[in-house]
């Protein structure tokens, strides 16, 4: 789909570089991720990012550092647009101590606090609660920040999601759900087991003001999160987007596919956020292909030191196999020290 001039409009040059930017550095990260899985330097689970880039890149670029990010196991794109280095993120796919997560937590659990990024959760749907418990501590601290939750289309037919909204709505917490709706949890098409697949809607059930955007257009995700950011800065309650998005890959590195076929594929292939995005810059003569041939080159470089920094990693020490099994009372998070500045469990 064409981004129109307007939506370029009124947003400088080194923004929009930018978002190109994020957007370039998140699908070559994923793309030298599946290399690595591939060749066996990670191991586990290793779910892509691949297609759905506008959304991560278009609602992140918009928060300030103090609001709160929630995400599911298809996080590594929204730690990355959040500014988590490449290189810690990549340590932690190859389960190095020098990972986000100190090589413990693998794919499915990146967090980072210290940019509030709060992790990424492996039980669909058991981080809208989360979401729901850090919104309650930013209204009670009235310092204007808000938690940005992601969330998988899948995640809508669990009890957790319902329970969720209807607190949030009801105790107006400053949340931003977004749903990426990208028609597929695992095999299962969200039409056939979902009676409502218009999942905006549901939000809409509870009270909550939502609506569906085309999340394959960077700008038109930028549109519909500024608005809601307003909205939520001044304590109106809750907000839900579904960003219509595919993912170009499989479910995982494992999947074989059998439940979509290559048209259909083919079709969402020709709507890529980044291929459209860049042409648009380049057509409104926003930059040049030398500019943008500087973003590809530079990203590669990124990408490639990423690996680089994986590779020469340590290991976790064996000691480590034991902790942050059991959290006590005195067990501080590295890195957060809690809102007013002491550990968390004071
Ligand atoms: C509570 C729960 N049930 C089932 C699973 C197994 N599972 C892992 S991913 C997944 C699909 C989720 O799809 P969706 O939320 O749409 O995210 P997407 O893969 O589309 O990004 C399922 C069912 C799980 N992790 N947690």
């Amino acid at each position: 789909m064409a981004i129109s001039e307007r939506a370029l409009a009124g947003v400088s040059k080194e923004e929009l570089s930018h978002l190109l930017h994020q957007m370039v550095l998140i699908r070559r990260f994923e793309e030298k991720a599946a290399e690595m899985y591939a060749r066996g330097r990670i191991r586990g689970f290793l779910h892509l990012y691949i297609g759905q880039e506008a959304v991560a890149v278009g609602a992140i670029s918009l928060l300030k550092p103090e609001d709160y990010i929630v995400s599911h196991y298809r996080e590594h794109g929204h730690a990355l647009a959040r500014g988590v280095e490449a290189d810690r993120v990549m340590a932690e796919l190859f389960g190095k101590a020098t990972g986000v997560s100190k090589g413990i937590g693998g794919s499915m659990h990146l967090f980072d606090a210290s940019r509030r990024f709060m992790g990424g959760y492996a039980i669909v749907g058991g981080h809208l609660p989360l979401a729901c418990g850090l919104a309650m501590g930013c209204q009670y601290e009235k310092d204007g920040s808000i938690v940005c939750c992601f969330l998988g289309d899948g995640s809508v037919n669990e009890g957790a999601f319902h329970e969720s909204l209807n607190l949030a709505a009801v105790w107006r917490l400053p949340v931003l759900f977004i749903c990426e709706n990208n028609f597929y949890a695992m095999g299962t098409a969200m039409r056939k087991v979902s009676a409502l697949a218009e999942i905006y809607k549901r939000a809409e059930a509870y009270g909550i003001r939502s609506e569906q955007v085309d999340g394959m257009d960077v700008m038109a995700v930028r549109r519909s999160v500024d608005e809601a950011l307003k909205l939520l800065r001044r304590g109106e309650g809750p907000v839900f987007i579904e960003a219509i998005t595919y993912r170009f890959r499989g479910h995982s590195m494992a999947d074989p596919e059998f439940y979509r076929n290559k048209e259909e594929v083919e079709h969402w292939r020709s709507l890529d956020p980044i291929t459209n995005f860049r042409a648009a810059l380049l057509a409104k003569g926003i930059i040049t292909e030398a500019e943008a041939e500087e973003i590809a080159n530079r990203v590669e470089r990124e990408v490639r030191q990423s690996v680089d920094f994986a590779e020469q990693s340590p290991d976790p020490p064996l000691e480590s196999l034991y902790a942050n099994v059991y959290a006590g009372p005195d067990a501080p998070v590295d890195g957060w020290r809690g809102r007013r500045g002491r550990q968390s469990d004071a």
